[in-house]
């Protein structure tokens, strides 16, 4: 096996942002720029000696030639062995699940998940660690900080490996593994969850309609809800994965899959809809004329885990992203258990899952997941979801209308501003941040600040501590409004308006959720004086 040392420049843009570094996919296909990041990593790590990875992306475009490059790269860093899923195909939590059970040493996820694909759209690379988690910030500057330095990478010279077939192949020393993207993901779920009684739901014909964006859970729904459930053919829609996911965005929520909503709301819904994003570990779920928003959800599952196999002895604690509903937290102090309130991002998880303190995490941009992997798990929620609604013989709105009446609804919605001049936007930020001293007591279109800070985390694992995490602003009667800046997009910044109205158990649940946000919007543009800052009042997208 030949190696190459090539000489190379740094490039001054490889900071991984909330999951992952994520460029347009044309800035991964520059010369040196996927090489430098991918020997970076191994820099960073103490070098791939004798190690064993997990490879396997969302099929996106430019997804096969990355991994090409990796396995080359890995190669020539020394590594001992890859997994790779078959035709480079992995979700991101079958890639944690590969990690974790082979005991390797990490793996590389290609994916820019609810990002588009395409030459002209995204790209991204994500490193996981040994626990099958994201990289944490730890890791991830150290990472950041081999980029800067970077003057040279290794890379093995030798033929493209056909990855078509399930098999073993060597190249050099390295053992390179073409694995089944599904069969080990089927037989964890076939672990975690009741499948004779979801597979005897389907039977007593019981409806739904899976959504995978014609992104990477295709093959992972037609296996397990029409091949192992029995749910009948048609089931799952959208299954190829696609290079450019049929030009959309893979992102289940209801404006990118609006079709899925549009049908649940109609006369011919079926029982159950559900969608999930480019990757894999995001997911919507939506009954017969209900619409479950992701902070329900995740409240709902804790609060009914007990009903699967794998959570029948109960959970350890609950943990949410700080933008989060406070849905989740009342579940886990009626249930006399942890709750945990981390930063945006999955990487934020993994210590409270590795330590055992919690068993259910979840995110409000449509990630649910537990300490099966160390990553959100859209297919998980679904079959926790159909588990739940095999055993309860009731319907996703009755469900979710009873927990209301038990624990109170928090009407929630994100308003997401896209595409905004990045100086704008911190200048926004900037401007609310320097004000939150003198916010308490002082009223915004009639709505009293009882509290505002900017959100900071210390890990009570490692004792790590995270600032500028977002800026939280509480008002009195329940409501409150959080900003903060996406650490995923590509183009300009994006701010994001996550607002959060509670009403308790026993007011008005039957309210449209925007009505029932309006004062605290008007409220929160009010504070950060929105329209000035940014010329517009009017988000691009309302999840
Ligand atoms: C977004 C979401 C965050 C999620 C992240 C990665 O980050 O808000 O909750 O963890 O995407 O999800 P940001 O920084 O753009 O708000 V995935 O499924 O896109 O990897
Ligand atoms: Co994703």
């Amino acid at each position: 096996m030949t190696v190459s040392t090539v000489a190379t420049q740094p490039f001054e843009d490889q900071e991984p942002g909330t999951s992952g570094l994520r460029k347009k996919t044309r800035a991964f296909m520059q010369p040196n720029y996927l090489e430098n990041f991918v020997q970076a990593i191994f820099n960073a790590t103490g070098g791939g000696a004798g190690k064993t990875f997990v490879i396997g992306g969302d099929g996106r475009y430019f997804n096969a030639e990355a991994i090409q490059k990796i396995i080359k790269i890995a190669a020539a860093n020394g590594a001992a062995r890859v997994i790779v899923g078959k035709d480079g195909i992995l979700s991101t939590p079958a890639a944690s699940h590969l990690i974790r059970k082979n005991k390797t040493d990490g793996g590389f996820i290609l994916s820019a998940s609810h990002n588009p694909g395409g030459i002209d759209e995204d790209f991204g690379v994500k490193f996981n660690a040994s626990n099958g988690g994201p990289a944490p910030e730890g890791l991830t500057s150290r990472m950041f900080d081999a980029t800067k330095v970077i003057e040279s990478y290794a890379i093995a010279e030798f033929e493209d490996v056909d990855l078509g077939h399930v098999g073993t192949a060597g190249r050099g020393d390295l053992v390179i593994e073409t694995v089944d993207p599904v069969k080990d993901y089927l037989a964890l779920m076939e672990q975690l969850f009741d499948f004779d009684a979801i597979h005897a739901l389907f039977a007593g014909g019981f409806t739904m309609c899976f959504d995978a964006m014609h992104a990477v859970t295709g093959p992972y729904a037609h296996a397990i809800l029409e091949g192992r459930l029995g749910a009948p053919k048609g089931t799952v829609i959208n299954g190829v994965p696609r290079v450019d996911f049929g030009r959309g965005h893979p992102d289940p929520n209801p404006i990118w899959a609006k079709p899925l909503v549009d049908l649940m709301m109609s006369d011919s819904a079926p029982d159950l809809g559900a969608a999930s994003d480019g990757d894999g570990d995001r997911n919507m779920i939506v009954g017969r004329g209900a619409y479950v928003t992701p902070s329900d959800s995740l409240a709902v599952l804790a609060a009914n885990a007990h009903l699967a196999p794998a959570y029948s002895g109960g959970l350890t604690g609950i943990a949410r992203s700080m933008p989060t509903s406070g849905a989740s937290d009342r579940v886990a102090d009626r249930l006399g258990i942890g709750a945990y309130e981390t930063p945006t991002g999955w990487k934020f998880f993994g210590n409270l899952l590795d330590a055992g303190k919690v068993t259910i995490c979840g995110e409000e941009s449509a990630g649910t997941g537990s300490s099966h992997v160390r990553e959100k798990d859209g297919l998980w929620a679904v079959l926790l979801w159909l588990n739940i609604l095999a055993k309860r013989d009731s319907s996703v709105a009755e469900i979710l209308k009873e927990h209301w009446r038990a624990y109170g609804r928090d009407y929630y919605s994100r308003h997401d501003f896209e595409a905004v001049e990045p100086d704008r936007a911190s200048a926004l930020v900037d401007e609310l941040t320097r004000s939150l001293a003198d916010l308490p007591g002082r009223e915004f279109a009639g709505l009293r600040v009882r509290a505002a800070d900017q959100f900071s985390y210390r890990d009570p694992v490692d004792g790590s501590v995270s600032s500028n995490q977002g800026i939280r602003i509480f008002f009195e009667g329940g409501g409150r409004a959080v900003f903060r800046l996406s650490g995923t997009g590509t183009q300009g910044a994006t701010l994001r308006v996550y607002l959060e109205q509670f009403e308790p158990a026993d007011g008005d649940h039957e309210q449209d959720t925007q009505e029932a946000l309006k004062a605290i919007r008007n409220a929160a543009h009010e504070v950060c004086s929105l329209e000035a800052h940014l010329g517009r009042t009017e988000p691009d997208v309302r999840t």
